[in-house]
């Protein structure tokens, strides 16, 4: 089983805390999505939405998408430590905060993101290389759709260490990386005060010490 990454690739990256916060050991491929490496052969035809992070088992199947390498991971490992929850309730409630997180911050920063910065020039749709010009539009109602969710995300972490059950699930890494795309993209993230302090205790965490970054 291999796990094809680029560690500075915030989708690398949340994969890279769940793996450290679980002790879950894989043999990682770094791919330079910057020179497309993720484009070429064998890559290319490997993972057809042709992004980082996937999965190649040792039966050729491969999956995709971090979380769902995640769960994989989680659910044949000898892990204790389960991020995706421990029971029904559990497990709905990470995944309800996780979907929040991702549909009205994540999604919307990333594709923001992409529609800002001078280094997503002719790459706007995730895995390909065109023409399509950048829409600050798009950034706009992604700035307004987080800041919605942040606020929301404030009242919640009032009183909480955690988004579910007191202790770290898969839901506080996507968070984190919200507030992380949040605060790159130019949102205040300190005026949420809870968020904010939430963010900088997860900031602390050993797994959450980062191998590598954006230049
Ligand atoms: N929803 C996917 C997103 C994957 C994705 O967009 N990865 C980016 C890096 S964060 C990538 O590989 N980009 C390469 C490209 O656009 O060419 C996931 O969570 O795994």
């Amino acid at each position: 089983m291999k796990l094809y990454q680029y560690d500075a690739a915030p989708s690398s990256k949340r994969v890279e805390k769940f793996l450290k916060e679980t002790n879950i050991q894989v043999e990682i491929i770094q791919l330079n999505i910057m020179e497309g490496e993720h484009l070429r052969e064998p890559f290319k035809t490997m993972n057809p939405f042709n992004c980082i992070p996937f999965l190649e088992l040792d039966d050729g199947t491969v999956i995709s998408e971090s979380l769902a390498i995640c769960k994989y991971l989680e659910q044949t490992s000898n892990s204790e430590i389960k991020l995706f929850g421990e029971n029904a309730k559990e497990k709905a409630l990470i995944e309800m905060w996780n979907r929040r997180l991702e549909n009205d911050g994540y999604l919307p920063l990333f594709h923001g993101a992409r529609n800002k910065f001078e280094m997503f020039k002719g790459a706007v749709i995730p895995g390909t290389r065109t023409n399509f010009q950048q829409n600050l539009a798009v950034t706009n109602w992604a700035i307004e759709s987080a800041k919605t969710l942040l606020t929301r995300l404030d009242t919640h972490l009032q009183s909480l260490d955690f988004l579910v059950s007191n202790k770290l699930t898969v839901a506080d890494i996507t968070g984190f990386h919200t507030l992380r795309y949040a605060e790159r993209i130019g949102i205040d993230i300190k005026s949420y005060e809870s968020a904010f302090v939430w963010f900088c205790k997860l900031e602390q965490r050993p797994a959450f010490q980062e191998s590598a970054h954006l230049s």
